[in-house]
């Protein structure tokens, strides 16, 4: 089994993202899956075709995204993407959609295919604190989480899609009040935990 797990670069205004500093951490291997690493661009237009793109080259069987969700204190799964562009920021390139669809005439949301309760789970079982998480939000994040799963139920039947939003790094918290912070090493660890969740639901199949 091969898992791509793609994270971001930077954006608004941080010089790191933890979700590709924490994906550049996992190891080859997880659970008997090969990982296969990505960064993507905070950029409306280009977020899906880069992962397309990978999607082509090394043909996986899950797509695990990560991103980096500023005032979270943990490690959410996500459950949902919704078609809905709608930006409190610009992007990486300037631009601040509002009000549009991920996909035009998409079905209104997707479920992701992936065990978001074993996932939280095998998280906590490791002692790092983990939930559920219904809403992505409307900015780049959600827009790949829907984005995806698109992909997925139009170009690529049989593979799972899903998402982890993860808490900044300590570092970027600091001066920052009460912005919650999570190691990058607990991070990369949950990471794993996740992906174990997923390889061993896909071999009882
Ligand atoms: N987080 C943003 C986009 C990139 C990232 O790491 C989000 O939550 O939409």
């Amino acid at each position: 089994m091969k898992i791509l797990v793609t994270g971001f670069e930077p954006f608004g205004g941080e010089e790191v993202n933890p979700s590709i500093e924490a994906v550049k951490k996992l190891p080859d291997k997880i659970a008997g899956a090969r990982i296969v690493r990505l960064e993507v661009p905070v950029v409306c237009h280009k977020a899906l075709a880069v992962i397309e793109e990978a999607v082509k080259k090394h043909d996986p069987d899950v797509i695990l995204s990560i991103g980096q969700a500023a005032g979270r204190a943990d490690i959410t799964v996500e459950r949902i993407g919704i078609n809905v562009d709608d930006y409190s920021i610009p992007d990486n390139e300037g631009n601040q959609v509002t009000d549009q669809p991920v996909i035009a005439d998409g079905p209104d949301a997707y479920l992701v295919k992936v065990p978001v309760r074993a996932m939280v789970e095998r998280i906590r079982s490791r002692s790092i604190p983990a939930s559920i998480s219904n809403s992505a939000g409307t900015f780049v994040c959600n827009h790949v989480i829907y984005g995806v799963c698109h992909l997925i139920a139009t170009k690529y039947p049989g593979r799972q899609s899903g998402f982890l939003h993860i808490p900044c790094l300590p570092r970027q918290a600091l001066g920052k009040g009460n912005m919650p912070s999570m190691s990058q090493e607990m991070m990369t660890e949950a990471l794993k935990a996740a992906i174990e969740a997923i390889a061993e639901e896909k071999q009882n199949f």
